[in-house]
């Protein structure tokens, strides 16, 4: 409960601040970024999402905490469109469950998207399997109304949820977000390694892009590369930093 007061003052406070963190090519030439929301504690220091997302979930505090960081991503596209190195960077945003059931989620985006001017080309959101799957006939429709005026859909964390393939298919996705989990062991376990593969394979027959998480080394790259992957995302490329620190020139 002392969390909740803390949070409703930081969001009141501006406490909340986004990290960025890269999106590269094989090469290491950035593409885009994954906005990671950091709450600057005045007592604890940085408190990290996982701690305060499910709280802000469970309050209904993730409604103005989830419209803050679009707000700021949007902000961040717009800033980046005035210079021509950065004017081509997308944003992806997490997007929680509450958030997006809201019967006004596509409104919210809509009117955020014309009052800020960003590019709808350039934002990108990320879903999890879990939402998707309740209320899947609404996600649809939610989805392939941004997806008309431009805004990319994500589907985070692939492979640890339920999600068949026959709902995989019907989803208005375009690109799917390989699991750190499987990308961790992904040199050793001969089963990660088949995951990674297949879900590598599933997209390419389902014409959906793919980002790999969680790549700590050039090993781990060079595996995913040969096994088609062209995106990637993790420590070996860059962590999540405050915009200042992002290194915007290909490496
Ligand atoms: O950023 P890590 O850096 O610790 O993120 C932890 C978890 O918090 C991840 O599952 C990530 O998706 C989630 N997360 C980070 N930022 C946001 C956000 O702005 N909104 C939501 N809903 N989740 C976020
Ligand atoms: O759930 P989601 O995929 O949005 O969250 C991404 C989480 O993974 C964040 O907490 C982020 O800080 C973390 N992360 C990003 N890159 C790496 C990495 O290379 N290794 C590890 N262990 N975590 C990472
Ligand atoms: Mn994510
Ligand atoms: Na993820």
């Amino acid at each position: 409960a002392e969390m909740e007061v803390d949070l409703r003052k930081a969001l009141q406070e501006e406490q909340l601040v986004l990290y960025y963190q890269p999106v590269v090519t094989a090469n290491g030439a950035i593409t885009g970024v994954e906005a990671l929301v950091r709450w600057m504690h005045p007592v604890k220091g940085m408190v990290s999402p996982g701690e305060f997302i499910p709280l802000a979930e469970q309050t209904g505090l993730i409604l103005p905490l989830g419209q803050w960081v679009l707000e700021a991503a949007c902000a961040q596209l717009v800033a980046w469109s005035a210079d021509p190195h950065t004017q081509r960077l997308s944003v992806a945003v997490n997007v929680s469950a509450r958030q997006f059931r809201h019967p006004d989620f596509s409104t919210h985006i809509l009117d955020l998207l014309r009052t800020t001017g960003a590019n709808p080309y350039r934002l990108k959101l990320e879903l999890t399997e879990s939402l998707l799957l309740t209320d899947f006939e609404e996600a649809v429709l939610k989805m392939s109304e941004l997806r008309s005026i431009g805004v990319s859909f994500s589907l985070d964390d692939f492979g640890t949820g339920y999600s068949s393939l026959a709902y995989l298919k019907r989803l208005p996705l375009d690109q799917l977000k390989i699991d750190q989990s499987f990308v961790r062991d992904v040199l050793t376990d001969p089963n990660d390694a088949a995951i990674a593969r297949t879900i590598l394979s599933l997209a390419k027959s389902m014409d959906l892009g793919v980002v790999a998480e969680g790549v700590e080394t050039a090993g781990q790259r060079d595996f995913l590369l040969a096994a088609g992957c062209h995106a990637f995302q993790g420590y070996f490329f860059g962590r999540p930093v405050p915009v200042e620190q992002l290194q915007l020139r290909p490496l």
